[in-house]
């Protein structure tokens, strides 16, 4: 549109939050658009304003080009192209007041247009990619609960103004039975009157149900060839549906995940790392982080799809009757939580692929969870992964699971049957086989290993320690107290020589006397081996050290098997 001479005033369409206002907010892109151009719009070309203009504009004050301010006068502009927008003067205080309750700063979208443009956060590369003009057809699944309208309407209007129209079957928002008044006839009236009836439509649930059983719904009425998942504030990036698409129809066991792009929670600006790409891992809390690939897992070229351990839970598409064919979701999960590791596991272990799509990207609203999970979030949490533990790993894996979350063992989840009938009838593989082949970055402590458990210093009576670190660059190993909680004090010494913790291995990077042993990752770091010895040294074989402890921690030292702070024991032995 630029440079037409035909300029579309797209940027006055904001939405108020609440829908009462003073009538011209309520406007909304197709409405505003001449009708020739219409059809681009909803065809996937991005409609917005220069950034020549926004540099020209007065009250560019803040100092950060990627961040506005939203003042008293400023009421033009704010936020385009998936900048920031932070309050000033008397509107400071409200827009904070109202972050309190919503955890995301809901002024700021209010005052951002509903048909912003985000900046390309693709890999280099992608732009350069074409897509199959047929492909099959996607539902969006999109439940929601007390949404913030802006949120929503933000989410609906990047869905439809940047997904080809032949590929976008149909929105599905399920209301999940939310209590705020503007999410009920009001919503339904707006979409009525500025979108298509059969693009966007709204399935209410009787009573609120939780996430996992909405998207079933969701899932239960979609009429697509395949369904993606979405949260209630996301916005998505350009040609962000193709690649997910694409790989579909290449394999309909392929399960593809986009890249999650943050979008900040106090301003709202669109943020992301190019060329940076997150993997997702867990470790036996359950809980998911993000890690890096390894370099065995790019390619042939960088905009590959790349093998997924884990997924974050939204921002994925299967196959609509694959999606079937796998289970669904477990139904008797509650709320919110575990589903998306239950997800990850049962498509590899059933013959699934579950992969990361470098050139499809979502931008996501990370913030904490505004509302209340009617029997408090660990309890929920605690009770979806009890579910999806019984039914994938083995006793071993529980054990592990159970020794960090001791209350999870007696913790009743009603009845599994129907899932393991499943796990039967699909002929799915064992847990040990995700191990070794998807997530072999998690250690299985007592597996191929000579000794395992804490690891014991003779002089301090302290536990070797990790302090919890999970992403895998190069960190310290610590000694702290024992607890002999494994998550942090778990170690083994693999038959390999590998002396492994929760996700990384103790390796010495500089050979000097007194330098601090570290933390790094056991298959692409260096892979250091130790020996340990029957009076309990444990020698680092490159560089014939010992393991010693210092008041300050673990350091390396000529070996002294006289030296009872050499002396290390770890709380089991396998017998050779
Ligand atoms: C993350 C995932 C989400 C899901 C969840 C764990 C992303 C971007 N988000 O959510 O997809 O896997 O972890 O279960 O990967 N909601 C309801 N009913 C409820 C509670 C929530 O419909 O009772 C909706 C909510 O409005 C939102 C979605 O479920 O659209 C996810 O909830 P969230 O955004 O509060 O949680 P988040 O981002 O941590
Ligand atoms: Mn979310």
């Amino acid at each position: 549109l630029e440079g037409e001479g035909e300029k579309v005033d797209l940027v006055r369409n904001r939405h108020q939050g609440r829908y009462h206002n003073n009538g011209t907010n309520h406007r909304a892109t197709l409405d505003l658009m001449p009708k020739h151009l219409r059809e681009i719009a909803i065809g996937g070309l991005p409609v917005t304003i220069t950034a020549e203009e926004f540099r020209k504009h007065p009250k560019m004050k803040t100092g950060n080009p990627l961040i506005d301010t939203y003042g008293e006068n400023d009421a033009f502009l704010s936020g385009e192209r998936g900048r920031g927008v932070t309050f000033v003067d008397k509107e400071k205080e409200a827009a904070m007041t109202l972050q309190r309750e919503f955890n995301i700063n809901v002024m700021a979208s209010d005052v951002i247009p509903l048909n912003r443009m985000v900046p390309d956060s693709r890999l280099d590369g992608c732009e350069k990619l074409t897509y199959d003009h047929d492909l099959p057809t996607a539902t969006v699944v999109l439940p929601f609960y007390n949404e913030w309208p802006s949120l929503l309407l933000r989410t609906v209007y990047s869905l439809v103004n940047r997904t080809p129209r032949h590929l976008l079957w149909e929105i599905l928002l399920i209301d999940d039975c939310s209590t705020m008044a503007e999410l009920g006839k009001p919503l339904d009236q707006y979409l009525q009157d500025f979108f298509p009836r059969d693009l966007v439509r709204v399935l209410r649930m009787p009573k609120r149900e939780g996430l996992i059983r909405a998207r079933m719904e969701g899932w239960k009425k979609s009429n697509g060839d395949v369904v993606v998942f979405f949260d209630s504030h996301m916005e998505v990036n350009i040609d962000w549906l193709q690649p997910l698409l694409t790989e579909i129809k290449k394999d309909r066991r392929t399960v593809p995940m986009s890249v999650l792009d943050y979008i900040n929670q106090d301003t709202l600006e669109y943020r992301f790392n190019r060329g940076y790409l997150n993997r997702y891992g867990f470790d036996w809390r359950l809980v998911f982080f993000e890690t890096f690939f390894r370099d065995d897992q790019i390619g042939p070229t960088p905009q590959s799809p790349r093998p997924g351990a884990m997924m974050v839970g939204a921002a994925f598409a299967i196959d609509r009757k694959y999606f079937g064919e796998l289970g669904g979701y477990d139904t008797g999960m509650k709320v919110w939580g575990g589903e998306n590791l239950e997800m990850a596991w049962r498509v590899w272990l059933c013959g699934g692929r579950l992969v990361h799509l470098p050139c499809s990207h979502l931008g996501h609203v990370a913030r904490a969870q505004p509302y209340i999970f009617p029997e408090g979030r660990r309890n929920i949490e605690m009770f979806n992964y009890k579910r999806a533990i019984l039914v994938w790993m083995e006793d071993q894996h529980k054990e592990f699971v159970y020794n960090y979350s001791p209350e999870m063992k007696g913790l009743d989840v009603g009845d599994v049957s129907d899932r393991l009938a499943l796990k039967e009838k699909l002929q799915c593989r064992n847990f040990t086989w995700y191990m070794d082949n998807v997530w072999p970055e998690l250690s299985v402590y007592n597996q191929d290993v000579q000794a395992w458990g804490s690891l014991v210093n003779k002089a301090s009576e302290k536990c070797a320690d990790n302090h919890g670190y999970l992403f895998q660059a190069p960190a310290d190993l610590y000694t702290d107290s024992c607890h002999f909680l494994y998550n942090t004090q778990g170690f083994s010494l693999a038959k390999s020589g590998l002396l492994r913790t929760t996700l990384q291995c103790v390796v010495v990077k500089e050979v000097i006397i007194g330098g601090r042993p570290k933390l790094e990752d056991c298959i692409t770091g260096p892979r250091d081996q130790w020996n340990h010895t029957k009076e309990g040294s444990l020698v680092h074989l490159s560089s014939k050290m010992c393991l010693d402890e210092d008041p300050n921690g673990p350091v390396m030292r000529s070996c002294d098997r006289n030296r009872t702070s050499q002396h290390w024991k770890f709380t089991h032995y396998v017998t050779r």
